[in-house]
């Protein structure tokens, strides 16, 4: 080979194998979510949540089609670490999901169900980012999405978050 070009690891690479080769050596199907230790772990949608510690701020996030919850954050600022711990409730074998933030510059997540996997962000500018499943998961997948709005530093909007709901209007905010 002269060139690599543009990706390394193209995936078209692969090389078929027997299945029995990832079927009969400990392949994860699913994690009961009863049985899900992770410290970060959300249960249900009850308990996600938003926790700001200093500069930390976790996301007690859950995945179920077709959506996130919590999918509307604010208060988030800027210099903040923001860690989303993402608990895919789905405890169908076949049902992962993924998670994605738009300016994440490390990579996104793949959560299979009943288990719990964190992704770090570091916003970089003041602004709306939305974040969506990265794994196609149902015909509802494009609608699995939400939005975190990051304030500037210093910033004293308060840490809100919430499932579902549609941004204050102007005419509300009146
Ligand atoms: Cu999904």
């Amino acid at each position: 080979m002269i060139l690599d070009f543009p990706t390394i690891g193209e995936p078209h690479y692969a090389q078929a194998a027997p299945a029995d080769l990832i079927r009969n050596n400990g392949q994860i199907k699913i994690f009961k979510i009863d049985e899900n230790k992770h410290p970060r772990v959300a249960k249900g949608e009850a308990e996600s949540k938003v926790v700001r510690e200093g500069n930390k701020v976790h996301v007690y996030m859950t995945a179920i089609r077709s959506h996130f919850a919590p999918d509307n954050i604010e208060g988030i600022r800027m210099g903040d670490e923001v860690y989303f711990h993402v608990t895919n409730l789905e405890q169908d074998w076949d049902v992962p999901h993924g998670f994605g933030i738009k300016g994440a510059n490390n990579a996104e997540l793949l959560i299979m169900p009943g288990e719990t996997t964190t992704l770090k962000w570091m916003p970089d500018r003041v602004g709306m980012y939305p974040m969506y499943c990265t794994d196609f998961c149902s015909a509802l997948h494009q609608e699995m999405q939400g939005y975190v709005r990051v304030s500037p530093a210093g910033s004293k909007t308060p840490l809100t978050f919430s499932v579902g709901k549609q941004a204050t209007s102007a005419k509300e905010a009146q």
